[in-house]
């Protein structure tokens, strides 16, 4: 069997992408995608639910994707330095990214508002963190102004070659179940991974890779839910730090992504989020951050709503790993027991 390449390699006909390219990769990709029976049994019975698993990728979410692509072409230009704003998981690609490439990443986040893990990484990688006295969307504004310099390339999902390599799961979705799902469902943030998703699927099935494609179905925060409600949050607030944002660049894109594929974007309220995020990592076993257990929150309000028919096929994307933020895990959790290191201590506790 050939080794797996990175996903500018397998998907390389569908991307922006020339032998002059210098690819950037961490073999990022080729994530599992697993049948999550006894979840289903919980939430949805009559469903064949998947999870996809993004966790998996390098750096730990599916930034990934989008990353080796928007670094690649960065060195392709010859711009000399990458800068992104980011709730984490992107300053973490990025970080891990410009790493491997050899070039500064400037990055700036909320301060004292993302998960420890992300920041942990974007500091290791050896990336200038700059963390702002504001919220994602301010940082967000001021990354747009300094990168007008063409010196300076921005790789939030506002430069397309970010959705262009995330598309690719989507792709690669299609090729593990062989299908298109019915439903593909999300957790939406800044919007750019719906929108990637629905390009993906787009042009698999105009490629006659398959013969259908999904409804895709976003969920938000409800505390962070600006296309929900049609106006944008100011001061956004969830759990789920990753989507903790009020504005999102790719809302428009994000629009037609649900109305060509006739789906839906709704919210879910923390009590949700993290009652679907224990779930998940108690029934299979699958350990995932807050905010892409919005994902699985939201299947449990479709069902509730009658909005999902009896043997959909209904896929999840888990979008980041549990690991990212031990803090959130940690407070919902009952600390372990400590005994005397006798058998009988032991033994007393044990129960089956
Ligand atoms: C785990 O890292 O916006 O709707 O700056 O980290 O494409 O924004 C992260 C977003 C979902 C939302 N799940 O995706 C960032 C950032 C996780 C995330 C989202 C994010 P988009």
């Amino acid at each position: 069997m050939i080794p797996w390449r990175g996903v500018i390699e397998e998907y390389r006909k569908f991307l922006p992408v020339s032998d002059s390219t210098p690819i950037v990769s961490l073999q990022e990709g080729n994530t599992p995608l697993v049948q999550a029976k006894r979840l289903a049994q919980r939430i949805c019975p009559g469903i064949d639910l998947y999870l996809k698993i993004e966790g998996a990728n390098p750096t730990g979410s599916f930034k990934d994707r989008g990353m080796t692509l928007a670094v690649s072409k960065t060195l392709e230009k010859k711009a000399r330095a990458v800068m992104c704003a980011s709730t984490g998981n992107t300053s973490a690609a990025a970080a891990a990214y410009g790493a491997k490439a050899g070039i500064p990443v400037y990055v700036l986040i909320p301060a004292g508002n993302i998960a420890l893990g992300k920041l942990t990484q974007a500091i290791m990688h050896g990336a200038k963190v700059i963390q702002i006295e504001g919220n994602f969307d301010q940082a967000l504004n001021i990354v747009k102004e300094l990168c007008r310099d063409d010196e300076f390339e921005l790789v939030n999902s506002i430069n397309p070659f970010r959705l262009e390599g995330q598309k690719t799961a989507a792709m690669e979705v299609c090729d593990q179940l062989g299908k298109a799902p019915t439903v593909h469902v999300l957790p939406v943030g800044n919007a750019g991974n719906i929108t990637a998703y629905w390009k993906g699927y787009q042009e698999y099935y105009a490629a006659g890779q398959v013969r259908s494609v999904p409804k895709m179905m976003g969920f938000q925060a409800e505390g962070a839910a600006p296309i929900v409600r049609g106006h944008v949050i100011e001061h956004p607030t969830t759990v789920a730090s990753a989507i903790r944002i009020g504005n999102p660049a790719s809302w428009q894109l994000a629009m037609n992504a649900v109305q060509e594929s006739d789906g839906l974007i709704n919210m879910v309220t923390d009590d949700e989020i993290l009652e679907a995020y224990r779930m998940v990592a108690r029934e299979e076993g699958i350990f995932c951050e807050p905010a892409s257990a919005a994902s699985v929150a939201g299947v449990m309000k479709l069902q509730a709503a009658n909005q999902l028919l009896d043997g959909a096929t209904v896929v999840c994307t888990l979008t980041g790993h549990g690991l990212k933020d031990p803090d959130t895990a940690m407070n919902i959790s009952a600390q372990p027991l400590t005994v005397r290191a006798t058998r009988e201590e032991v033994a007393a506790v044990l129960s089956l």
